[in-house]
């Protein structure tokens, strides 16, 4: 059989989700490092977050790619809403394009189909902010947009109702590529787009997931006045991004949108003609989402592997160190008990109490007296002290694991508190063969599966749209041997 670059695109995708649903999910439930199930977030279609300032043309961007008028689009802060653009599978193709169906935030939060669960947190009046279209425009087959209000100042930004940054942020942390916009009015104001998009997106992936666009290049009245423009928005870029190489800004316009408002202006465009407009070059490379929701997929199952594995090593420590001094205490309240028995029988006997008692006797009083010292030991000062030692424990969680690397430092901020959380609830009892079993398995998930996954990434990153595979990919589940291995405590 002959797999196609799409087909292998979604049989890849599907073999992740089935990894994440299979291997980490019940491991992520079982020890409280995630509530819901882990692929709650990354299972719906690929998703392109489209952000800028109001009037970048994002909405005449999209309306472009669909093929119609569907968002509205206007000078003004026209549209204060976020809108999800999905594809209507049963709506027919022929007919021209427009939206079919129409849905509310609180049908998009409360539909675990949807990713977006999660964001019923950030309240009511973000709820009626927030909708759904469904469009017939073939754009959308494999992927959905989300078209955002612009980003006001700050003073304005208040009223809003909802917190935009966090907003932002969570659509950044589960879009697959970011638009993000900027105008030729506005080239300086990237900010807090930028600061939503660094608190929330790991270091390692931004560079690949965000795309950066210096839209409406038209209306800057000469070359002089683009390239004053384009050199200012770079500054900013790299004040900002704190590095000296400038990401790729595609530069473009609306040719349409131009043809409307040109009129009234009568500077020279001559100079557009220097310049390509990568208008087409930019649908390109959003229609590249699903490619981008591999990565993406692969980056979430290496994140989470390493970092439930780093939650489950601290755990298997715990249990360790508590044997240890379990197994310590038992032993100095043995010794302590049949020492403290033997001087008081001892005592007793040279004091004269015991003068007339034989051997057999005093062993039994030996044996009887030091058993109910020990059970003393045990009931009362043993267990104060496991408690004491288990808090204490808790107190200095992050003496539990080793942290290597700044990636270990940094997954440990993210896992410290659930394990603390998570020992807490249960005062420190839980199967510790599962516990080292689960912690084997996401070793394996890290080192193999992610390798795995990384290599079959490379394989497509070789091929062009269209082409035929070779090959089926060899299913990096059945490879993986995640099979229970015997673990004793
Ligand atoms: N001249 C010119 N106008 C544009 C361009 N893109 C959008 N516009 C116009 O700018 C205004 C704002 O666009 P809109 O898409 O609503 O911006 P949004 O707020 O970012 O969604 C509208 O009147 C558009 O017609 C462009 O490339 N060139
Ligand atoms: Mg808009």
């Amino acid at each position: 059989m002959r797999l196609y670059r799409e087909n292998y695109i979604s049989a890849l995708h599907a073999e992740l989700i089935e990894m994440v649903e299979k291997h980490l999910t019940p491991v992520a439930v079982r020890y409280g490092y995630s509530e819901a199930p882990l692929e709650a977030t990354i299972k719906w279609r690929p998703l392109v977050l489209v952000l800028g300032n109001y009037s970048s043309g994002k909405s005449a961007l999209i309306n472009e790619f669909l093929g119609g008028n569907i968002q509205k689009t206007g000078q003004a802060p026209t549209d204060d809403s976020f809108t999800i653009l999905t594809h209507d599978d049963n709506a027919d193709p022929d007919s021209p394009i427009h939206v079919t169906e129409e849905r509310d935030g609180n049908f998009l939060l409360n539909d675990p189909v949807f990713p977006f669960e999660s964001m019923k947190k950030h309240g009511q009046r973000f709820t009626a902010h927030f909708r759904l279209k469904k469009v017939n425009s073939p754009f959308l087959r494999e992927l959905a947009i989300i078209d955002t209000p612009g980003m006001l100042d700050s003073v304005t930004e208040r009223d809003r109702g909802y917190n935009y940054q966090d907003v932002i942020g969570d659509f950044a942390q589960i879009a697959d590529l970011i638009l993000v916009l900027f105008d030729p009015h506005k080239a300086g104001t990237i900010r807090e787009v930028h600061t939503s998009l660094r608190d929330t997106l790991p270091a390692r992936t931004f560079e690949d997931r965000v795309l950066f666009v210096l839209n409406r290049i038209d209306e800057c009245a000469s070359l002089n006045d683009l390239l004053r423009v384009y050199g200012t928005l770079c500054w900013n870029l790299s004040q900002i991004t704190g590095r000296k190489d400038i990401p790729m800004i595609h530069l473009t316009y609306s040719q349409q949108a131009g043809m409307d408002s040109r009129n009234p202006r009568e500077h020279d465009l001559g100079f557009l003609h220097y310049l390509e407009n990568q208008r087409e070059e930019l649908k390109k490379a959003v229609m590249e989402a699903p490619r981008h929701r591999l990565d993406h997929l692969a980056a979430f199952v290496e994140t989470h592997s390493e970092r439930l594995g780093l939650m489950l090593q601290a755990l298997v420590a715990y249990r360790r160190k508590r044997s240890g001094f379990r197994m310590k205490n038992l032993t100095i309240g043995a010794i302590l008990s049949l020492t403290c028995a033997a001087a008081t029988i001892g005592s007793l006997l040279f004091s004269g109490i015991l003068a007339g008692m034989d051997l057999t006797g005093l062993l039994l009083a030996e044996g009887i007296l030091s058993t109910a010292l020990f059970l003393i030991w045990v009931l009362g000062i043993w267990k104060m002290a496991a408690r004491r030692f288990h808090h204490s424990l808790l107190d200095r969680a992050e003496m539990l694991v080793s942290l290597k690397t700044q990636t270990h430092a940094d997954n440990w901020q993210v896992v410290q508190d659930k394990v603390v959380a998570f020992l807490e609830k249960n005062n420190g009892r839980f199967s510790s063969g599962t516990a080292s079993k689960d912690y084997e398995a996401m070793l394996t998930v890290f080192q193999k599966g992610s390798r795995e996954i990384r290599e079959a990434l490379n394989e497509l990153s070789a091929l062009r749209p269209g082409e035929p595979m070779p090959d089926i990919p060899g299913s990096f589940l059945a490879s993986l041997e995640l099979e229970k291995k015997e673990v004793h405590n």
